[in-house]
């Protein structure tokens, strides 16, 4: 892969609305990404092997629990900060970012939220340190954007302490390494709980998902309970019902909006130095004006996400970001980032599909990206709902 020579554009100087810790921890990720993450990342992807070698680094730049409170070992920062970490940890690669989505805000946020304070001092500083890595388990084979149908479910043991957790996760991120699960699952009365499902646990498996051609450099797999025995006091008690999960997806969505825009930015910046070196007909490449079409609307749909996703951090910071519109900016950016990495990669022309350049992988990563953490069709509905009042899911 060639050296990574990124330079952020910030058209419209967006810099001006952050404050110096912000650019202070922004610059830190970015400089690790540069240093940690690009030497490595297409090697990892082509072979499809998470790198864990960089799960401290992750941990170093406050990408893990980064708005988690310092008490808890997360890194205290606020809502735009977590943002900035996505974004350039996206810059990267989709798939470490992914890693760090789930840990941070559907692992520890859960915890965090509605766990107890024996949860939160047992697991968040590890997690927040990488010694532990967690998964989350919503999705199953049949319930996929209706999580609402799911049947992994529990029942008493009859023992007292005890219950007996059955069924299957599916497409779970993180999951063939983790030492920790966050499950959702149904109780005998049919209302949802979060489960804290820990490695080692018998009847608790893990296999890999192999043969993707998408997110190769983050890991994902499978969860199995057959009979499961789980300590009770492990359900979360501070929350049930599916608002609890979707609570937790509203954290990963505004993380996925900003880190679309890292990818967006990585292939932007790709293809305009690429477009300025390459000669064709006697010209760099860029002085054709169909190029700068290419260009021009680029930096234009940069600027437009930049400013959805630093607004949503704001409202999202003190307290007003609903999640109607956390939906709009996730489904928006990664839109316009995976519109972005095709336009880049033809700017490229063959170069453009190999290795030797980050875009056809950020193109591959975004298929997924555009899938996870509710589909892009999801996304317009649960917009059409909130414009209209009308339920058009089903
Ligand atoms: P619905 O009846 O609308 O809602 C049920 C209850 O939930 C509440 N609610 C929310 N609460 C918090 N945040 C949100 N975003 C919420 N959306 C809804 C709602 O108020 C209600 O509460 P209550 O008290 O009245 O019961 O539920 P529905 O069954 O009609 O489904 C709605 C729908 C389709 C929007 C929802 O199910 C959905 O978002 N589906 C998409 C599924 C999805 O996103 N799955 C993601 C799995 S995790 C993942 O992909 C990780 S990838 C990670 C990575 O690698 O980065
Ligand atoms: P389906 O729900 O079957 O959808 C198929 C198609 O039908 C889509 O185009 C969808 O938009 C459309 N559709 C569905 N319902 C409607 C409707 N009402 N109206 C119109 N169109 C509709 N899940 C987790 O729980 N944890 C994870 O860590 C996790 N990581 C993932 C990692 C990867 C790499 C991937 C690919 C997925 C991951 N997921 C995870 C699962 C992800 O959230 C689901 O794939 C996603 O929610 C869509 O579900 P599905 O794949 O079952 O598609």
């Amino acid at each position: 892969m060639k050296p990574d020579l990124f330079e952020a554009p910030d058209y419209y100087n967006l810099d001006d609305l952050l404050t110096e810790e912000h650019k202070m921890i922004r610059d830190a990720a970015r400089a690790w990404v540069k240093r940690d993450v690009s030497p490595i990342i297409e090697e990892a992807a082509q072979e499809a092997k998470f790198p864990k070698s960089i799960i401290p680094g992750l941990a170093s730049i406050g990408a893990f629990g980064p708005y988690i409170p310092e008490e808890y070992g997360g890194a205290g920062l606020d809502q735009i900060s977590y943002g900035l970490i996505m974004q350039e940890i996206e810059r990267g690669d989709s798939g470490v970012r992914s890693t760090a989505s789930v840990q941070s805000s559907l692992v520890m946020y859960p915890i965090w939220k509605y766990g107890s304070e024996e949860h939160r001092k047992k697991f968040l500083p590890k997690l927040a340190s990488g010694e532990f890595m967690g998964s989350f388990g919503l999705t199953e084979p049949d319930h996929g954007s209706n999580p609402s149908g799911m049947i992994t479910s529990f029942k008493d043991a009859g023992d007292g302490e005890h219950i007996i957790l059955n069924g299957a996760k599916l497409w779970i991120s993180n999951s063939p390494f983790c030492d920790v699960a966050v499950v959702w699952a149904k109780n005998e009365e049919g209302r949802i709980h979060g489960v804290i499902v820990e490695r080692g646990m018998e009847g608790f498996t893990t296999p890999e998902t192999h043969n993707k051609w998408s997110l190769r450099a983050s890991a994902t797999g499978e969860l199995i309970f057959q009979d499961v025995k789980i300590p009770k006091s492990n359900i979360l008690p501070g929350k049930s019902g599916l608002g609890a999960p979707l609570g937790c997806l509203d954290s990963a969505r505004f993380g996925i909006a900003w880190g679309a825009i890292g990818a967006a930015m990585d292939c932007y910046d790709t293809a305009l130095r690429y477009a300025k070196e390459r000669i064709q007909f006697g010209k760099p490449i860029a002085a054709f004006q169909l190029q700068q079409k290419k260009l021009a609307e680029m930096i234009t749909e940069i600027t437009k996400a930049q400013l959805l996703a630093w607004r949503l951090g704001v409202l999202r910071e003190e307290g007003k970001a609903t999640s109607a519109q956390i939906s709009m900016a996730k489904r928006n950016n990664v839109d316009m980032a995976i519109k972005i990495a095709r336009e880049a990669r033809q700017i490229l022309g063959g170069m453009g599909i190999t290795g030797e350049y980050s875009i056809m992988r950020h193109m591959m990563n975004l298929e997924s990206v555009i899938t996870y953490e509710g589909t892009h069709d999801i996304h317009l509905l649960i917009t059409g709902l909130d414009i209209t009042g009308e339920n058009a899911f089903k």
